[in-house]
């Protein structure tokens, strides 16, 4: 195992088996969540994914090292504290050497994923091109991960806060894979779809795992993404969302947040200016995004047919 990676014992054995593990990311739980329902949401992914068998690993920085698994008091420490750094790819070196606690975005959760040998990963949405990135150059570093570290994202697409479009033409020009779950459109998140095509649909695991390891067997060295729509009892009207999305962006542009408080802060207004009912959205999306990661990464292990 890498020399700074320090697993559990039950994803240390699963690993060591060749059984089946799925990561799971804790910006959600420290950044993208109120307490208790973080912690809680946290919780029930892991339930989602031992329901299905495989071996959750939610992955978190402390005392210098990347933990991939986590006790519950860990979990609890990262869900109540407000003094979790957010990381990304370029912050690991330096919150790993402070030894303080660090949560880990997509970009970084996925580079840490591969370097503890998982292949699967089941996270809400990513991050993307923003909103107005002509003017801000905002763009996620998670775009960048997606490009070069070959682990399978499953999300349900990506915010509306973010330019789907542009977030589209970028996972192309880095040659990322996007494969509809049983979809032919990119989904927005709190609602089904985009109404943006995507070129790939896949609509079983076993497809999926399919794909996944002829990428593999031709070197190919980027990761895939797995947009996998929110299901229909738990999608949002797509005015209310779009209503808050705008609320929040004009706040943003008040405030003058820029780099990577932006997307804490566009989360936390949305929770607050729906009410929370865009908090019940994404739980039960996360969760979804949970299962059929769990499902993909069982397909995997199975042999070939
Ligand atoms: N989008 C969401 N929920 C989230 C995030 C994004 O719908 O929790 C988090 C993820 O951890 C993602 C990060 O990797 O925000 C992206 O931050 P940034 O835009 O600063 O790259
Ligand atoms: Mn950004």
């Amino acid at each position: 195992m890498h020399p700074l990676v320090t697993l559990t014992p039950e994803v240390d054995a699963a690993l060591v088996d060749g059984r089946p593990v799925v990561a799971l990311e804790s910006t959600i739980i420290a950044h993208g969540m109120p307490y208790p329902a973080n912690r809680e949401t946290a919780q029930r992914l892991c339930e989602v994914v031992r329901e299905e068998g495989a071996v959750p690993a939610i992955i978190a920085l402390s005392g210098g090292r990347i933990r991939v698994g986590l006790s519950d008091t860990e979990l609890e420490q990262l869900a109540q504290s407000s003094d979790v750094a957010k990381v990304s790819r370029r912050d690991l070196p330096a919150v790993l050497a402070s030894g303080k606690a660090g949560a880990t975005t997509v970009a970084s959760t996925m580079l840490c994923a591969h370097l503890a040998g998982i292949r699967v990963f089941a996270t809400g949405g990513i991050g993307g091109v923003h909103r107005g990135a002509a003017e801000s150059f905002d763009v996620s570093a998670d775009l960048d991960e997606l490009a070069r570290t070959p682990v399978a994202v499953v999300s349900a697409g990506a915010k509306a806060i973010l330019d789907l479009p542009k977030t589209l033409e970028y996972l192309e020009t880095r040659s990322v894979p996007v494969i509809g779950y049983q979809t032919d459109t990119f989904p927005a998140f709190y609602s089904r779809s985009s109404h943006l095509q995507l070129e790939l649909r896949c609509d079983s695991p076993a497809e999926v795992a399919a794909l996944l390891r002829l990428h593999d067997q031709l070197g190919l060295t980027a990761g895939t993404l797995i947009a996998n729509p929110v299901p229909a009892h738990a999608a949002m009207d797509w005015d209310d969302i779009d209503t808050a999305i705008q609320r929040a962006l004009a706040e943003a542009d008040r405030a003058g947040i820029t780099g990577k408080a932006v997307t804490p802060f566009l989360l936390s207004r949305l929770v607050a200016l729906t009410d929370g009912r865009s908090l019940a959205t994404n739980r039960v999306l996360a969760q979804n995004n949970a299962r059929l990661g769990a499902q993909i990464a069982v397909a995997l292990v199975q042999r070939a047919p």
